[in-house]
């Protein structure tokens, strides 16, 4: 998942789209997910059906297990994981393992698993019950800035704090760089700067990790645009346009914001702005003039 393909993965980013894919079909485990008191106490069958997403290129060529992904490695880890902790709920036991994969192992850009019960309980004579679901990594930008207290001292640890979450990952960090106040509050100088994170969380999930991360800092909303120990903001999301009550992607004002275009530029000088279509090097340079 890297710019192999730049101008196609642009387009389609983590969608999987022009990825290869390794299958595995119909892997049977007895395990005793369920919400019923007997599935979880006789145990049933449950079949499991996977597609890893990944480029296999480098792999084929070189004839290398290392540069992929063994199918029997995860065939055993899933059976084992299956039969660790039973859920209620095949929608549980489903996520839960796409989640596992996805940490275990690195070379994976995303998963579809389909997760089967041939003989659900449910007193009819259905041929199986299933959930589908499709989980990928995502990268995101994130803008991070503070102008009271220790404020070094609150960006290192919202960057510590976010490569701890699980689910994210810290690739990238820009320098730290004093800027004036932007908006017409009067206060003090902000340290600001920007972060790539890579994700499996939704841009929802991850608003609601950065605003505990922002409260652990003792930030205090009292003032809009007044001064804060620690500002955390989803600026973009793969290539992501949404905007719901509480959160707009990408990020309304980045554009007019050089605290944010200039260390970003730092990280993603290439990076295009979804709905622009410039990169973020180029809106810096209209913005300087
Ligand atoms: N954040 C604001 C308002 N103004 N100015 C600078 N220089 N840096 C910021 O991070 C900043 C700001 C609201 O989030
Ligand atoms: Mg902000
Ligand atoms: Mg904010």
């Amino acid at each position: 998942m890297t710019e192999r393909m730049d101008g196609i993965d642009r387009i389609d980013r983590n969608s999987g789209a022009y990825l290869d894919k390794i299958h595995i079909r119909g892997l049977e485990v007895f395990a005793n997910h369920g919400v019923f008191p007997e599935e979880t106490r006789l145990g049933q069958k449950f079949l499991l059906d996977l597609t890893m997403y990944l480029d296999t290129r480098s792999a084929g060529v070189s004839d290398d297990l290392d540069r992929s992904v063994n199918y029997g490695e995860v065939s055993a880890f899933m059976t084992a994981y299956m039969q660790e902790k039973p859920y209620k709920l095949i929608e549980a036991a489903a996520e839960n393992l796409a989640e596992e994969l996805l940490l275990r192992y690195p070379l994976l850009a995303g998963v579809e698993l389909e997760l089967k019960k041939p003989w659900a309980p449910v007193g009819l004579p259905l041929e199986t019950v299933s959930v589908e679901i499709r989980r990928f990594w995502h990268r995101a930008y994130l803008g991070m800035g503070s102008n009271l207290g220790d404020k070094k001292a609150y960006l290192d640890e919202a960057v510590r704090a976010l490569d701890g979450l699980r689910g994210c990952r810290v690739e990238k960090v820009s320098s730290y760089l004093v800027t004036e106040p932007y908006g017409g509050v009067e206060q003090d100088d902000f340290l600001n700067a920007c972060l790539c994170l890579k994700t499996f969380l939704s841009p929802s999930e991850l608003l609601a990790r950065l605003h505990e991360i922002e409260a652990a800092a003792h930030r205090e909303r009292i003032v809009r645009w007044g001064p804060r120990t620690l500002d955390l903001d989803i600026l973009l999301y793969d290539d992501l346009v949404m905007e719901t009550e509480d959160l707009i992607i990408p990020h309304v004002e980045m554009y007019l914001r050089e605290f944010v275009l200039r260390p970003l530029s730092e990280i993603a000088p290439g990076k295009r702005h979804p709905v622009y279509g410039k990169t973020v090097t180029e809106l810096l340079r209209e913005l300087e003039k």
